[in-house]
């Protein structure tokens, strides 16, 4: 907090967005404390019921929900707000400032194996000059973006026009030690990031790229974009998740991509702009640059260092190469 009150001092800001910090913080501290004792508590199971995207509910999805809407109610500084775990926007203080776009516990087949998973957001602030419609914000326009990557005490946060920054939780489950991070110029760590089991599933072109590509760098898939995003940050390289295009069974294509725009790929693109890098979207367009029609709208997402994100986004332009 002594971080986030220098940050909104130092840019003439309000304390507004301190209180909504505060329970955001807040609600992945407790979510943090169900899921480490989730095992032994039975909270890791499955709730019985389906999701608006179709897939399990566990136990800990709705705790978190839960936990994340009480905070954010109790701040009475959110307007609305957006969540993966329910269809409808969520109404909440009608005077309230700001737009909660959030993912309380992303990378749910983690969960059983209590593995890491991510409570990512982005925040978007009500115009404060003529008329507010609440319209649904693209990334550009969000004020910060964050994620928990839960259970392991790491937070990142980025702030618009002041980087991205990564706490650690003390002794105290206070976060603490702000590092910004930048993207690392230098290639030697730089891994690639996605569900290999996919690949002959993806364009044309981006199965030419990882085939050109992928014996330059390492490998890593955790499986929950957070964790798998955290370590793309830290070492550098690219996250993606293509469109799936090339399925054996065409009902199983996914166009338009898997993940979430509003909560997910926009989280993450903010972030790693802030971080010096770049995200776009199978069409090649910057993430941060897509209207939202939808708030569960999916996309495809290639976010990272900027040099491997410009040289994918020549391939996307191509439709349908041979493979070579
Ligand atoms: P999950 O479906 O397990 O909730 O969109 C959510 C997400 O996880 C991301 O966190 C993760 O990067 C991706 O989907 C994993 O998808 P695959 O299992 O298809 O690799």
């Amino acid at each position: 907090m002594g971080f986030l009150l220098t940050h909104q001092e130092k840019h003439h800001r309000t304390h507004h967005f301190l209180v909504l910090m505060d329970a955001l913080i807040s609600a992945a501290k407790h979510i943090e404390h169900f899921y480490l004792t989730g095992a032994l508590k039975g909270n890791i199971g499955l709730a019985g019921s389906v999701n608006v995207q179709g897939e399990d509910v566990f136990r800990m999805d709705q705790i978190a929900q839960e936990l994340t809407i009480h905070h954010l109610r109790a701040s009475r500084r959110v307007i609305y707000a957006i969540s993966e775990e329910s269809e409808e926007i969520v109404p909440i203080t009608p005077d309230g400032r700001y737009f909660v776009y959030f993912d309380p516990l992303d990378g749910s087949s983690n969960v059983p194996h209590g593995l890491p998973v991510g409570f990512m957001f982005g925040v978007a602030r009500k115009s404060l000059e003529g008329e507010e419609d609440n319209h649904l914000r693209a990334g550009k326009d969000y004020i910060a973006a964050g994620m928990f990557v839960i259970p392991t005490g790491t937070f990142t946060l980025a702030l618009k026009d002041a980087g991205a920054w990564r706490f650690h939780l003390d002794e105290t489950m206070e976060f603490v030690r702000p590092t910004r991070i930048l993207l690392p110029e230098n290639r030697k760590n730089w891994e690639l990031s996605f569900n290999s089991a996919n690949r002959r599933t993806y364009s044309k072109g981006v199965q030419n790229w990882i085939t050109n590509n992928e014996s330059n760098y390492a490998f890593r898939y955790i499986g929950a974009l957070a964790a798998d995003f955290h370590r793309t940050l830290s070492n550098g390289g690219m996250f993606m998740y293509p469109a799936i295009v090339n399925h054996p069974d065409p009902r199983k294509n996914r166009p338009e991509g898997k993940l979430r725009l509003m909560y997910e790929a926009a989280v993450v693109a903010f972030i790693c702009s802030e971080a010096g890098g770049g995200a776009v979207d199978e069409s090649g367009r910057p993430i941060l640059d897509v209207q939202p029609k939808g708030p569960h709208q999916r996309t495809a997402l290639y976010v990272g260092s900027k040099p491997l994100v410009e040289d994918v986004t020549q391939s996307l332009a191509i439709p349908n190469p041979p493979v070579q």
